[in-house]
């Protein structure tokens, strides 16, 4: 595998709206981001994802982006984020944008311009169709509910294709004029702008099939199919579009990227990372995509620790010595990791630090989350008014036109609402957590006082310092080509609650052991083996050969 500048950096990724609110609005903005770069650089962080920040209307999130080459005046100016830029580089902190180009807003100028001539340049920007006999052209259901198809604005029998919000029309990747002008955009950002990279968000929505044809409808019972199911067939489609988008972008210019994509197999992996890969890296969504089988919250089962095990395991044996994955454990499309993937017993500070030490030694691009280095579980919502997600609001829906009642409903949003990953950064313990001088955007975390950066940078024992230690061990030179390049040895579990591997390298092997059980585990080691880290309680018998590791601790030992 060729070595490339990002490999062994440790990236974060920040969701703008929450992270630090500077004039008193409520709303996270640029100048937060870069007071706060400090912290980042202490935190051990090499790269920074930023969720979006372009100009939008907000119908999801900025997701929907109206003008790729400005900055929404919530979150400041384009002169706030060279300020941004500045202070990242004097840290040594690469900045990753958002590249949201499967769509963009419906307030976007081209889609302005396609309403007023749908036959004209700009109406080939988009995918329009006629309907059938006065119906959507076809039965694909968006991820966001209803059908991906709404009238054309001025025109009754003319449907532009959305596969997220109605005001997200998705772009015709099919047209080498649109993809044109997304390129000479990317270079924009990547070159003249000097960012390190992109996360590329959606991207399989991409691999469509222009002549939309009826799908089998499948188990909601509402006629029509999950638009996955598109993309699903046609992979070849998308990697298409992105080896030519890899060949104009990323790779000429030797700038990093991350693929949001989902549907990895063996067979795919090695179109997708590694030296003929489209992307630097992309997720590892395995345990997400086994959780979210079901379009409908209501259906989503909690996986066991086992479960959780096998999926990322083998994400880790499909890619190992293809190329490179960014283990994650949330992000803003999720609720948060301590309490989605651990055990009620492990859905706190300890388990959270066992959880860290698991997805920061995974072979790949490790991606921490904002807050998830305090330990941040889900927050308590009351109601669906202290809600945002417009995606929650679609299956705030779901749950009623199933018959659950609101307490059930209300329940089921709180296991998997985006929101988790939405809700304000806590910094210390004052009114607004420090986030802001007025009442945030969004509801603040119930357990605040404890939980924040403050008072964890007091805390010789919190999970905020347990983070430094880990991602300083990471980096450190010892080890690092082992955490970067060492082979993924999966080790057995012995109590259906452990996670355990080798990491094998040139100079060292270095085993890593989380145990979410509720008794103690043993493993072997030899007189030599010395404890790298850990968490909770590890005992070291080097006369006795093993290191006994208790539950819901976690050890990092040089074998
Ligand atoms: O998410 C793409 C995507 O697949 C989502 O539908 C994701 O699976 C879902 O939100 C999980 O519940 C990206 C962005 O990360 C997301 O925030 C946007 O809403 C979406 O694209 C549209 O841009
Ligand atoms: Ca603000």
């Amino acid at each position: 595998m060729q070595k490339k500048w990002w490999h062994g950096k440790v990236a974060y990724q920040i969701y703008p709206k929450s992270f630090k609110d500077t004039n008193g609005d409520g709303f996270g903005d640029l100048p937060g981001i870069t007071e706060k770069i400090p912290y980042l650089k202490d935190l051990g962080i090499d790269l920074l994802w930023i969720s979006p920040i372009y100009k939008s209307p907000f119908a999801d999130q900025g997701y929907d982006i109206a003008d790729y080459q400005d900055i929404d005046p919530i979150f400041g100016s384009m002169e706030d984020f060279k300020k941004l830029k500045a202070a990242a580089d004097e840290a040594g902190i690469g900045i990753l944008m958002d590249l949201v180009v499967n769509h963009c807003s419906d307030e976007h100028e081209w889609f302005k311009k396609a309403c007023e001539d749908p036959n004209g340049k700009y109406g080939k920007y988009f995918i329009i169709r006629e309907g059938k006999d006065g119906k959507e052209p076809n039965n694909l259901r968006a991820c966001f509910g209803g059908s991906v198809w709404d009238k054309l604005p001025g025109h009754d029998n003319l449907y532009y294709c959305h596969f997220f919000h109605k005001k997200q029309p998705d772009l015709n990747w099919f047209n080498p004029e649109l993809r044109e002008e997304i390129y000479k955009m990317m270079n924009w950002w990547l070159v003249d702008m000097g960012i390190a990279g992109f996360r590329v968000d959606a991207i399989m929505c991409i691999g469509k099939d222009p002549s939309f044809p009826m799908y089998e409808p499948d188990n909601v019972g509402d006629g029509m199919c999950s638009c996955g199911v598109m993309n699903a067939q046609n992979v070849d489609v998308a990697v298409n579009f992105l080896r030519e988008m890899n060949s104009r972008t990323f790779t000429p210019n030797d700038k990093y990227s991350v693929g949001e994509v989902f549907g990895i197999t063996k067979e795919n992996v090695k179109d997708f990372i590694g030296d003929n890969g489209v992307f630097g890296s992309i997720f590892d969504f395995s345990a997400r995509e086994a959780l979210t089988k079901h379009y409908c919250f209501y259906g989503f089962e909690k996986l066991s620790v086992k479960q959780y095990r096998e999926v990322i395991f083998g994400a880790q044996e499909t890619a190992n010595t293809t190329g490179f994955l960014a283990p994650v454990i949330e992000n803003h499309d999720e609720p948060r990791g301590v309490t989605t993937w651990l055990p009620l017993m492990w859905q706190n500070a300890q388990g959270a630090k066992a959880l860290g030490t698991v997805n920061l030694t995974l072979k790949g691009v490790p991606f921490v989350f904002q807050g998830q280095e305090l330990g941040m579980t889900n927050t308590k919502f009351d109601n669906i008014d202290e809600l945002d997600d417009c995606q929650s609001k679609d299956q705030y829906k779901n749950c009623k036109d199933h018959g659950l009642s609101e307490a059930v409903t209300m329940q089921v949003l709180n296991d998997q609402a985006r929101d988790h990953g939405r809700v304000p950064m806590l910094w210390d313990d004052s009114e607004y957590a420090g986030f802001s001088t007025t009442t945030p955007w969004m509801k603040l975390h119930q357990d605040r006082a404890v939980l924040n950066v403050a008072a964890e940078e007091k805390d010789p024992n919190s999970v905020l310092n347990y983070y430094k230690t880990l991602i300083a061990l990471r980096k450190d030179p010892k080890y690092i080509k082992t955490f970067t390049y060492g082979n993924f040895v999966a080790l057995e579990d012995p109590n259906d609650h452990t996670i355990a591997y080798l990491r094998q390298g040139h100079e060292n092997t270095i085993m890593v052991i989380a145990n979410f059980g509720d008794k103690a585990v043993t493993f072997p080691i030899n007189d030599e083996s010395e404890l790298l880290l850990s968490s909770g309680t590890v005992k070291m018998d080097n006369t006795l050969d093993k290191v006994t590791v208790a539950e819901g601790s976690s050890a990092i030992v040089l074998l």
